[in-house]
Formats: C-alpha cells, structure tokens, sequence
C-alpha cells in the first residue's frame, strides 16, 4: 500500500492523503517524494482546482521521521537536498486546504502551515517540538509560524517545544476554522467544492496577482452580473 494516496471524491477536486499510521504519519523520504510528485502533477493539471490534504482522522502528521534522521551526518542530510520536495507544495498554483485530524507537529506543522486554508478538528494540536530532540524546525516552522501568529507566540512554542490546541491555534490565527473532530474532511470538502464553483482565473490570482483579472472575460461577466442583478456564468477566460 503506498504512504501517500490520491483521491478525487469530487470534479474538480484532489485528495492527498498521507498514509503511515503506524508511526503517526511521520514523513520519510519516500512520502516526501510522493508529496513532491503529487503536487507537481495536481499543480499542472487543468481538471484539478482544489487540494486538500489531510493525514486521515486521527492524526495529521507528527514529524519528520525520526529514525529516518537519528544517525546521519550533515553531509548525508545536505545530500538529500530536501528542500526541493518542498517546493511544489509551497509554490503549488491550486488552492491547498489542510484538514488536520490529532497532531500535526514538527515537519507535519510545516507541511499544514504551506496550505491556503487550515480545517482543523477540536482535538488537533500544533507545535514545533524540535526544540525537544536537539534541532529546530527546518522547513519553515521559524518564518511561516511566525508570520502567523507573532513573534511572541512563535518564540514560546518554538523555544520550549509545547504544542497549543485547535481552539488556541484559532485564536492566534495559525487556523482558519475549528469544527467537531469527525467534521473536519466533510467541511474541507464543502469548502473545496466552493472554491471550485468560483472563477477559475479569480481564485489562481489571488494565490498570485490582482491586476491581471481586469483582462479576463470572467471580470467583466461577474461584475455586469452583479450589476444585472443575475447569476453570473463564467466560462475560465
Ligand atoms: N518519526 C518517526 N517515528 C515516529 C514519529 C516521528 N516523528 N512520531 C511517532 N513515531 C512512531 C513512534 O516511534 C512509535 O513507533 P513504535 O510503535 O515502533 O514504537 C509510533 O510512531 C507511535 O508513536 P507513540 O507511541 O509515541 O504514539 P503516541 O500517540 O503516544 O504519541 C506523538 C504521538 C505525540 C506524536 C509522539 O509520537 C511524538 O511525540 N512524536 C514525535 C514528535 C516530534 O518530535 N516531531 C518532530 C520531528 S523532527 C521534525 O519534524 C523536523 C522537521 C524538519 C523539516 C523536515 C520536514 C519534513
């Protein structure tokens, strides 16, 4: 069974599913590579307008694999060039939206914080415990952590490890929307489905540009229909 599934429980719409619930998700190489490969092929492909990826509902992910990295010198890890599998989930051109079942920790905090909108159940937590195990974060846990919720509270869960609840990553702006734990996929899915059902060109601006959606066909047809007071029909120009 691969550790990374893909799903499309909708037109329009993926599923990334990580699939290691023996070891709580951990990401090793291989899932990485998957995740890499996934959003690589979801990013260009033209049926695909929403992601949502999600590690099931019990727990998102808690990490890097551990006893993937317990015994490697900084050369074998600088080999690795791990960076590079980031990158088509963080520059991924679709809509990402992370619905977080249980922990999402260390590496699995960075993976839900590259997404667009974060669903998370009441019983999820988030944190980077790296701090713990004698390393810190190392795919944008110290930026992206604290461009979302502040200096101040970034620097108390980086520097003593402890993760905060749902309804506390809510109230300092690491999530969008906390719902009841068995809730948390079928809200991502209504939101995916939303998302779907808006102008194409519109929702990839807004992960890009503003300006350039005065030249689409969809512009002038959403706004004349709102004038009209009619329900618009966009077409994707
Ligand atoms: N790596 C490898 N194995 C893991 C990991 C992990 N991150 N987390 C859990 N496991 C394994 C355990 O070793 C255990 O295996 P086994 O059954 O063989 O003993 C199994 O999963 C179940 O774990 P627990 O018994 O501990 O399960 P609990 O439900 O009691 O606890 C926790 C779950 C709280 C998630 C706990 O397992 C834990 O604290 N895990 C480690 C969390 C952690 O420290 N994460 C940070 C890892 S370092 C990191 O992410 C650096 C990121 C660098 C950038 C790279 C991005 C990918």
């Amino acid at each position: 069974m691969t550790e990374v599934l893909l799903e499309k429980p909708a037109v329009g719409v993926a599923v990334v599913r990580l699939n290691r619930p023996e070891v709580r998700n951990a990401l090793n190489l291989t899932v990485r590579e998957l995740l890499a490969k996934h959003f690589t092929d979801l990013g260009s492909d033209e049926v695909t307008r929403c992601i949502i990826l999600t590690g099931g509902d019990k727990v998102f992910a808690a990490g890097a694999d551990i006893r993937d990295m317990v015994d490697r010198t900084p050369m074998e890890m600088m080999a690795r060039r791990t960076d590079r599998l980031w990158a088509p989930i963080a520059s991924c051109p679709k809509p990402v939206i992370a619905a977080v079942n249980g922990y999402a920790l260390g590496g699995g905090c960075e993976l839900a914080m590259q997404a667009d909108i974060i669903i998370a159940g009441e019983g999820a937590s988030f944190g980077q415990p790296e701090v713990r195990i004698g390393i810190m974060p190392g795919a944008g846990g110290t930026q992206r952590l604290t461009r979302a919720v502040g200096k101040f509270r970034a620097m108390r869960m980086l520097l003593t490890g402890e993760p905060v609840t749902a309804r506390d990553a809510l109230a300092m702006g690491l999530v969008s929307e906390v719902v009841a734990d068995g809730e948390v996929f079928e809200t991502a899915l209504r939101i995916a489905k939303t998302i779907v059902s808006m102008p194409p060109v519109a929702v990839m601006q807004i992960k890009e540009a503003f300006q350039l959606l005065f030249s689409t066909a969809d512009q002038k047809e959403g706004m004349r229909a709102f004038l009209e007071k009619r329900k618009p029909e966009f077409r994707g120009r």
